[in-house]
């Protein structure tokens, strides 16, 4: 990568390639009443122009393990590669354009004349569900896809009406766009009746079945190939109808087709995320214990469901419902709405930390409306150790946690008792400073597919010192340093330098099955794998060092990368094995490993500025338990990311619709990224509870960062609001919009 030599998806070019360009809608609901394609047809360099009606592929998958309120089944009213009828998104695909060049078919695409018949348009899920909406598609009744339900109703509704108190909070979690740095891309090629595609993606496995779903033939026809992903943040983890139309042209023109979208494109039609609002209820008795908890959430889905749309804001959400806390009855619901907007999917956290948010600020709101320490109260209601393994309503079993610990570390760290004093020099400046906590949990990737599969390859030769293994594990690494991870879980077990590992993910000449890079899961699920498959290859080893060295096999001990005649010095290195047997020490190994449960405590400390409306994070400590830690820096580096994605979300970021369905903040104009200032100084601690759940005892950290640090972050600025009189504020906490809400209260 520092010498240029990494591969992104443009970066890839084969012989006698075309180019692809797609036409879109200006508009985000109208009928297609007619497409010309004759001008474009002409123009020099165009090969052929595809519109939804030339298209002869199935709609893009879309599925739920789980069923709604009443059995009901998810509606799934299908997405065509390109559009056929009707668009139902601004940014949704009309027509693809292929050429001898890129700008030919951009040029090209100018000359498309569409005739649309413009239909009413639903951009919140207010406006969808409100009666009489227009519908999105037809076959979606009220246009709601799923009435979703976690819990026991009828044991909530009784905590309810036991209650002492009652509080609740409506939150509206806002609508992000992912950005990876490359924009989609894809290269699509139809070699020896087989579809190649290369692009941009966190794993290939789960996008080859997908793509097998569109194009009609089984996964072994289908290679999906990636080398650099420039981030996939949960956006890159589904097939795009783009890839499906790119492969359809492939094969028809007997060429290979690339595309390489842009950032309006990436704005436009990646898949965005959140965008919930959530209405969350305590019982509580009159002790502040709390007896019952209650959600209902309406999560925008978009105008077409992606396919892992309804599981991320389903079961995503609701799979760790009551948080840390041991709460007798918990309840939630959820409708999946359709609008004419982008389709909605993962991105960091996957669902939980629209759960964590909504949960911790009410945690939060609670605490003040009893006049309680915030974080007393939680720990009031902190499930104990002595009640693990403890089953949430959800279904999931919590296997361990120290959640009154992880507090205690972080209040320490925070100087949480000396919280006033800091608040009173703030305002001695003229600023407001909040405090804000969370106690997060989340449940990292079980994992879709039955199995993750691992192969350890030796290559090369030579001399004792260079044979080398490579690693082929079905997760991708776009970031997260699973190079260095794995190599270090192996070093430790073949005795072998990191150097000698190579990891690959997806290559045209072969395929791994398992799980793709999401719900961080890959250390502890692939990781665990890649542990056990060097094992395996010691032991594998022993029977053959046995006869190398002309000994019995159970006088043989491996030790530091030989294998050695117990209590002599006569030995063989593994690597000189391995050359001698060439291909006899290989390993194909598979096993799986389930959801962990990472948590922790962070605390932040935010300084508003009243004249301006300026936040600042002036103190941010997060104490995480991600069990047993392979690499502190990377998974400081991860920490640092989401906490940072987070921060994005809660400061900085914000999609935009206006009434019509137009994308009002679709460029780096008008959309702000966080920037590396916003979060320096963070305080990052572990408190490591080791889980038995897989043989490392590790957890998923991947995206912890994020789940904590929303709710932690505005917990801290409606804290500082408050002082001045502001009763609700909604994310993001820009500038204006802070200023706007304290200038309200002087009215
Ligand atoms: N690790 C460790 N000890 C632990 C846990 C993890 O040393 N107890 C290490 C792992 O070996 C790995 C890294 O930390 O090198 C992250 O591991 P893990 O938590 O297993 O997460 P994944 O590797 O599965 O990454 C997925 C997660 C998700 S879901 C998103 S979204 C995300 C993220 O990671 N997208 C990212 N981090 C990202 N980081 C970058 N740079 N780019 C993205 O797109």
């Amino acid at each position: 990568m520092l010498t240029g030599r990494g591969r992104y998806v443009s970066d890839w070019n084969l012989p006698g390639q075309a180019h692809a360009h797609f036409l879109r809608s200006d508009r985000a609901h109208a009928e297609i009443v007619s497409i010309d394609k004759e001008h474009a047809l002409r123009h020099p360099g165009v090969l052929a122009v595809f519109t939804g009606s030339d298209l002869d592929l199935k709609s893009l998958p879309a599925a739920l393990p789980a069923r709604g309120r009443g059995g009901t089944e998810l509606i799934n009213p299908g997405r065509p590669a390109l559009a056929q009828g009707r668009v139902r998104f601004a940014g949704d695909a009309v027509a693809l354009i292929v050429a001898e060049s890129a700008i030919a078919a951009h040029d090209a695409a100018e000359l498309i004349a569409v005739e649309y018949r413009d239909l009413p348009v639903v951009v919140s899920t207010g406006d969808a569900l409100a009666a009489g909406a227009p519908l999105v598609h037809d076959s979606v009744p009220g246009n709601i896809v799923l009435d979703y339900e976690s819990g026991a109703e009828a044991q909530a509704s009784e905590a309810f009406r036991k209650a002492a108190r009652v509080i609740d909070l409506t939150v509206d979690i806002s609508r992000v766009v992912g950005n990876p740095m490359e924009p989609r891309a894809c290269l699509a090629a139809y070699v020896s009746d087989q579809y190649h595609l290369y692009t941009c993606t966190q794993g290939v496995a789960i996008m080859r079945n997908q793509l097998s779903a569109v194009l009609g033939v089984p996964p072994e026809r289908i290679r999906v190939i990636a080398e650099e992903v420039g981030g996939g943040f949960g956006v890159r983890f589904n097939l795009y109808p783009e890839y499906c139309a790119a492969l359809f042209a492939a094969k028809r023109l007997g060429r290979p087709v690339k595309w390489t979208g842009t950032r309006s494109e990436v704005f436009l039609a990646d898949e965005q995320a959140r965008d919930v609002r959530s209405r969350g209820e305590l019982a509580l008795d009159a002790s502040g214990r709390i007896l019952g908890m209650r959600f209902d959430m309406v999560a925008n889905l978009g105008a077409y469901l992606a396919p892992t749309g309804p599981f991320i804001n389903t079961i995503g959400i609701v799979n760790c419902l009551s948080g840390v806390y041991d709460v007798p009855a918990t309840y939630a619901r959820i409708r999946l709405a359709l609008t004419n907007t982008a389709p909605m999917a993962a991105y960091r956290g996957a669902g939980r930390p629209i759960m964590s948010y909504a949960l911790e600020r009410l945690m939060d709101h609670a605490a003040r409306e009893l006049g309680l320490d915030p974080a007393e109260f939680r720990r009031r209601n902190f499930i104990p150790k002595d009640k693990f393994p403890y089953r949430i309503a959800a279904g999931f079993e919590y296997d361990c946690g120290d959640f009154a610990g992880v507090l205690d570390t972080a209040l320490h760290a925070s100087s949480w008792k000396s919280f006033d004093q800091r608040k009173a020099e703030s305002a001695k400046r003229g600023k407001l400073r909040g405090l804000g906590i969370a106690t997060y949990i989340e449940a990292t990737g079980a994992g879709f597919a039955p199995h993750d599969q691992v192969e350890l390859r030796w290559e090369g030769g030579g001399n004792d010192s260079d044979g080398r293994i490579t690693i082929y594990a079905p997760t991708h690494n776009h970031g997260q340093g699973h190079e260095t991870t794995f190599a270090q879980l192996l070093s430790g077990v073949l005795g072998l330098p990191l150097e000698s590992f190579r990891l690959r993910t997806a290559g045209p000449e072969f395929y791994i099955a398992g799980n793709a890079t999401g719900g961080s899961r890959s250390l502890l699920a692939v990781g665990s794998v890649v542990m056990l498959a060097g094992q395996e290859m010691v032991k594998k080893g022993m029977a053959l060092a046995a006869e190398a060295l002309e000994a019995a096999v159970a006088d043989i001990e491996f030790v530091q990368g030989r294998y050695r005649i117990k209590g002599t010095d006569r030995a063989i290195s593994i690597q000189n094995l391995s050359r001698q047997r060439p291909g006899a020490l290989d390993i194909q190994y598979q096993n799986k490993f389930g959801a962990t449960f990472p948590n922790g405590c962070h605390i932040a400390e935010v300084e508003i500025e009243p004249e301006t409306g300026d936040a600042e994070i002036v103190s941010y400590v997060a104490c995480d338990d991600a069990g047993n830690i392979i690499n502190h820096q990377i998974v400081e580096g991860q920490m640092q990311g989401g906490l940072t994605q987070g921060a994005g979300q809660v400061f900085n970021e914000l999609a935009v619709y206006d009434r019509s369905g137009q994308l009002l903040t679709g460029s780096f104009m008008d959309y702000a990224m966080p920037r590396a200032g916003l979060v320096s100084g963070i305080k990052l601690i572990d408190h490591p509870v080791p889980t038995k759940l897989n043989p490392l005892g590790a957890k998923g950290v991947g995206e912890a960062g994020v789940t904590g640090s929303m709710p932690a972050l505005m917990n801290a600025v409606v804290d500082a609001l408050r002082q001045a009189g502001v009763e609700h504020f909604e994310m993001p906490a820009t500038p204006a919009r802070l200023w706007e809400a304290l200038q309200k209260t002087k009215q």
